[in-house]
């Protein structure tokens, strides 16, 4: 099913009066305070976050599957579900496909789908953390860093398979995460660990179009307990330099020990020009993949305002791919993808409200205090009815949840697709 925007347009009916005052109030507001609204709209409407292809679907990446109703039962489908999301918040312009999830059975059709939908291809991620049907070699233990040569080289060549698709289909990234590690003290040689790592690693991008970057995620444990090979940016950072100028770290916001301090290694990943992408979620404890924002909503936003600090004055690090990672059990999933999209939007905004100039010379003075009240302030804003007005301009919903469930969507979707249909691949 597709959402037209007639249907979008006479939902906001419903809120436009309400919303209209709430934005008039705070753009008065913002521009009491010398804010260009406008400005901060556009900024907004052109931030486009994609859609990873196993969040369409109720779990199922690590964990058990409790499969919610409806569920996209191929890649067709997986498409319509994220147009969907794109009609009603035009901020969801893209998607990550996995491989082998998702692969494509007519290219030109599933290119013509997404054009229609409104989407181009994000990054493509291979998968060497399961082993495949009828696969010669088994990832028990490890794929890129195995100490057996016929292992590695079958991951190399997935990897390989896996940009080859993606560029079928526009891509222009791949994003490698490896589940490779150990469980046991004394299982693994660190050093022949890292190293074979690094050798797989340098095989692919060695096949990596010009114009493509690779991505390479670090995450400290799980599913290997003891150690993982890349088990921090450091790690990553080190191994996207031996690689090469396409290469870079991506930051998955669940994949940090507890209270890391995100925000500064996103600082300095931009500073030397190797922040390559995001994988956004929340955690209470580690790899949780919850809700966007969920949590610790406040550390989100000081993660955003070292990505507008790094947008504006790091012209050596490239633009930014910004994806959602998440997987669920009990919600449905396309709930869930509207509410984090909000969380990112809203922690976007905040921090495009801060005034760098004056931070800057608070900074400078040392005055602790005022530095916190000048984050404190823009993060004490109350920014939806900015992020509802960009959507509005652009066409999409004022209350995309809202919608969603007065269009009664998800009820099509089960009576399309039948109540008891799987995400297709997970
Ligand atoms: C796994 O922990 C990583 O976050 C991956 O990015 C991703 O969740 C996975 O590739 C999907 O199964
Ligand atoms: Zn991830
Ligand atoms: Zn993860």
């Amino acid at each position: 099913m597709q959402l037209n925007i007639d249907q979008v347009l006479t939902e906001n009916k419903k809120f436009k009066t309400n919303h209209s005052d709430n934005f008039d109030f705070l753009s008065k507001q913002l521009e009491n305070k010398g804010k260009n609204v406008n400005n901060i709209l556009k900024k907004i409407a052109d931030f486009q976050v994609a859609i990873p292809s196993w969040a369409l679907g109720a779990g199922g990446t690590r964990f058990g599957r409790f499969g919610f109703f409806g569920e996209p039962a191929s890649l067709e489908q997986k498409i319509e579900d994220v147009g969907i999301l794109h009609a009603l918040t035009k901020t969801a312009g893209a998607v990550s496909l996995h491989i082998p999830w998702d692969i494509p059975q007519d290219y030109n059709a599933i290119k013509e789908l997404a054009k229609a939908n409104g989407l181009v291809f994000d990054a493509v991620n291979s998968n060497t953390f399961q082993d495949q049907k009828n696969a010669k070699e088994s990832y028990r233990f490890g794929s890129l860093s195995n100490l057996n040569s016929s292992v590695r080289d079958q991951a190399i060549q997935h990897n390989i398979d896996v940009i080859k698709i993606g560029n079928k289909l526009g891509s222009k990234s791949l994003t490698v995460w490896l589940a490779d590690g150990a469980n046991f003290a004394g299982q693994r040689n660190f050093q022949s660990s890292l190293i074979h790592t690094e050798d797989s690693l340098k095989s692919i991008y060695s096949e990596l179009p010009e114009d493509w970057k690779m991505f390479i995620e670090y995450k400290p444990y799980e599913p290997n307990f003891y150690s993982t090979v890349i088990q921090d940016w450091g790690t990553s950072f080190m191994l996207a330099n031996a690689c090469g100028e396409k290469a870079y770290t991506l930051v998955d916001l669940g994949h940090h020990l507890p209270n890391t301090n995100i925000e500064q290694i996103v600082s300095t990943l931009m500073l030397k020009g190797k922040l390559g992408g995001f994988h956004f979620n929340d955690s209470k404890y580690g790899d949780d993949d919850s809700t966007v924002g969920s949590v610790k909503p406040y550390a989100l936003f000081l993660i955003f305002n070292e990505l507008v600090y790094g947008m504006a004055n790091n012209s050596q690090n490239p633009d930014l791919a910004w994806m959602i990672d998440a997987s669920h059990n009990i919600k449905d999933p396309l709930e869930d993808l509207l509410q984090s999209l909000e969380a990112i939007q809203e922690a976007y905004a905040k921090a495009l409200l801060i005034d760098q100039e004056e931070l800057k010379a608070a900074q400078e003075r040392n005055d602790v205090t005022l530095c916190q009240e000048i984050l404190q302030d823009a993060y004490r804003t109350d920014v939806r009815p900015l992020l509802a007005q960009a959507r509005v301009l652009s066409g999409g919903a004022i209350d995309p949840l809202n919608s969603y469930r007065s269009l009664k969507v998800r009820e099509s979707l089960i009576k399309q697709r039948g109540v008891n249909s799987i995400a297709s691949g997970l």
